[in-house]
């Protein structure tokens, strides 16, 4: 099955062209951190991206967080990706009918199509919402992922919702790379037989070395659970790497260090075995 073989392996049988970036990346860089940085000060947001673009294959984003939002932070959050070889996530989470998530993907303050190579979407619309988004993403080359399921407590995301998701998905193959969730996907609600050679790319925020939860629902895995025993592709790791003190940078740097040698070493482990 796909998650037994390398990244690198799997890039090469990737027809979107941000899910085999993103699997490059990941095997050229030796990482499976996808670091969030969910700050609020322009300033801060820059520096933490410079700090962990080593460590990194992707970076998460949300740009509706940050103040005095202007266009010369997208020009330098595209600058730092090429300097350290990196592919951009803004998580949107766009959860509406297929004519307005056009329109919010392509328009508006952000123009979130024009230099984010992965964004999300929930799948609750049905497919509507895949349509909107290909219709702007696809001829850009971008990359879809539904949230299939999601990290905190008590979360609706389960049962025949996750299965049709995926279903959802394996219908819009050429777009949709891959889930937000929280194990692999292949195979699952398709009939015996079927779906055997499917490769969707696994996303898994809930990842914390630290912290078991906050005081918001949240809840964490380490990344050996997540990687190995839950079969994801990448960790997405928030307040793990940057922390409370958004002015240690060495703090940060050696964070991001540590959690892309747990997320590599696991991801290792689980193709050797
Ligand atoms: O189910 C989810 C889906 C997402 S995309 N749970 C999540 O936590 N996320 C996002 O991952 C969330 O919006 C945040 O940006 C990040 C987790 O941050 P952390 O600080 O808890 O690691």
């Amino acid at each position: 099955t796909a998650y037994k073989r390398s990244y690198g392996d799997r890039a090469k049988a990737q027809s979107n062209p941000a899910a085999r970036a993103l699997l490059e990346t990941m095997e050229r860089k030796k990482t499976n951190l996808c670091v969030s940085v969910d700050t609020v000060k322009p300033a801060d947001f820059l520096a933490i991206i410079d700090a962990v673009g080593p460590y990194i294959c992707l970076i998460k984003t949300h740009i509706d967080i940050l103040e005095d939002f202007e266009w010369s932070i997208i020009e330098r959050l595209e600058e730092l990706a090429k300097k350290h070889d990196f592919l951009i996530f803004e998580d949107r989470k766009f959860a509406d009918i297929g004519n307005t998530v056009a329109m919010q993907y392509a328009a508006g303050v952000y123009k979130i199509a024009s230099w984010a190579h992965i964004t999300n979407a929930h799948p609750v619309p049905g497919p509507s919402i895949v349509k909107g988004l290909s219709s702007i993403g696809f001829p850009l080359q971008r990359g879809l992922l539904l949230l299939a399921e999601m990290s905190t407590a008590g979360a609706l995301t389960k049962g025949t919702y996750t299965e049709e998701a995926v279903q959802m998905a394996r219908v819009h193959n050429d777009f949709v790379i891959g889930f937000i969730a929280q194990r692999r996907m292949n195979g699952i609600g398709a009939a015996p037989g079927e779906a055997q050679d499917e490769d969707f790319i696994i996303l898994t925020p809930g990842v914390g070395l630290e912290a078991k939860g906050d005081a918001m629902g949240q809840q964490y895995r380490t990344p050996r659970e997540v990687v190995l025993e839950s079969g994801c592709d990448v960790i997405i790791v928030g307040r793990g790497v940057y922390g409370k003190d958004l002015s240690d940078i060495d703090g940060i740097r050696a964070r991001a260090e540590r959690y892309r040698g747990e997320g590599w070493s696991a991801y290792l482990e689980r193709i050797a075995s």
